[in-house]
């Protein structure tokens, strides 16, 4: 009788001991998460702040080069295109877009994203057409020819995500001064487009200074 309740105790007291470790565990692992929980917090507010300085050191580059040029213009030598220059493109119209919805008796509302490093414009919305007429004029600064403008066409929705139509990358050594063409679309480089990609777009380039 005498050794069962023994054993009984033994056993009870072990068990207590048993769920207490538990519970220190288990602790333990909460106070862990909330670790990696901060740490990630800071990282993320460590990777803002860097993207927060990178962003001014560019402006304040961008501010200098604006200003030498400005104040200098009437005196020194006209600068160079590697240094800073403006473009202007002028968006006229697009033909042939896809129709809006697979099968094919909606038209698009077709409306421009113009992006050249950290400037982005963009078009007036068309209503309802496959061949878009825009014929609106953008100004850019750029700083050599390497720089790229993305010229991307969507589609506007009114109850889900505009959709993407196509779009064309142009490098700014391949367009020459007064250059007027239709340029095919393609799909956006690592994307899997839902859509084939059809039509062309009219485009137009002149340099300034
Ligand atoms: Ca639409």
């Amino acid at each position: 009788m005498r050794l069962q309740y023994e054993a009984e105790e033994r056993a009870k007291r072990e068990w207590a001991e048993l769920q207490q470790k538990q519970q220190l565990w288990e602790q333990q692992q909460y106070l862990a998460q909330q670790q990696a929980a901060q740490e990630a917090a800071y990282q993320q507010q460590l990777w803002y702040m860097q993207q927060q300085a990178l962003a001014a050191q560019q402006a304040a580059m961008y501010q200098t080069v604006t200003t030498t040029t400005t104040t200098s213009a009437a005196a020194a030598p006209p600068p160079k295109k590697d240094t800073i220059s403006r473009l202007y493109l002028t968006v006229a119209e697009a033909r042939g877009l896809r129709s809006a919805d697979l099968l094919g008796i909606g038209k698009p509302d077709p409306y421009c994203i113009l992006q050249m490093r950290d400037q982005r414009l963009q078009t007036r919305k068309e209503k309802s057409t496959t061949n878009p007429v825009w014929h609106q004029e953008f100004e850019f600064t750029f700083f050599g020819p390497t720089d790229e403008l993305v010229v991307s066409m969507w589609d506007r929705d009114r109850f889900s995500k505009d959709d993407f139509l196509g779009q064309v990358v142009l490098r700014l050594s391949d367009l020459s001064d007064g250059l007027r063409r239709w340029f095919p679309m393609t799909g956006r480089p690592g994307v899997r487009e839902p859509h084939a990609i059809k039509g062309e777009i009219f485009l137009q380039v002149r340099y300034g200074r």
